[in-house]
């Protein structure tokens, strides 16, 4: 079992700006977090990329490549047509999370183009959202 973590732009500041907002843990602690928690239950790959394409690409590439992708498309997810179609054209099982609760904050966040096309989504609950991300990933296939 293989699951793969894609993060969004600018989550590769997380822990070094506005940690009144986003917390003071950095990816890289949370990628430990994923891998320890998946320790014997599946492989873990996790990418960060602020590059809307490579985004679409590593979707485009899950294919034969990983059984789940779990996702923080951070702001692409409230932007990307893209990353939907992707999403939607792919096989593979898309779970959607975010740390914030996109629906408490600001009203452009409210809406996710892609959520209709994931499986489901997991947000607010700051890095936990990826350890539930995981568990929601594991328990698909
Ligand atoms: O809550 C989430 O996980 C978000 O996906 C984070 C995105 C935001 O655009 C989404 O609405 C919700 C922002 C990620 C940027 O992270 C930063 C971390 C530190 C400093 C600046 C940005």
């Amino acid at each position: 079992m293989k699951i793969l973590f894609l993060n969004g732009p600018n989550l590769n500041l997380l822990g070094q700006r506005q940690p009144e907002i986003y917390g003071t843990t950095t990816l890289a602690d949370i990628e430990d977090a994923v891998r320890e928690q998946a320790e014997g239950r599946a492989d873990i790959e996790f990418r960060q990329s602020n590059d809307e394409g490579a985004l679409v690409t590593s979707v485009q590439d899950a294919v034969g490549q990983a059984d789940v992708v779990v996702i923080n498309a951070a702001g692409y997810t409230h932007t990307s047509v893209a990353l939907r179609d992707a999403i939607s054209a792919t096989e593979v099982p898309v779970v959607e999370i975010h740390l914030s609760n996109i629906h408490a904050r600001e009203e452009f966040r409210h809406n996710s183009l892609i959520a209709p096309v994931c499986q489901g989504q997991i947000c607010g609950f700051g890095p936990t959202s990826y350890i539930l991300g995981l568990e929601a990933a594991l328990s698909i296939k």
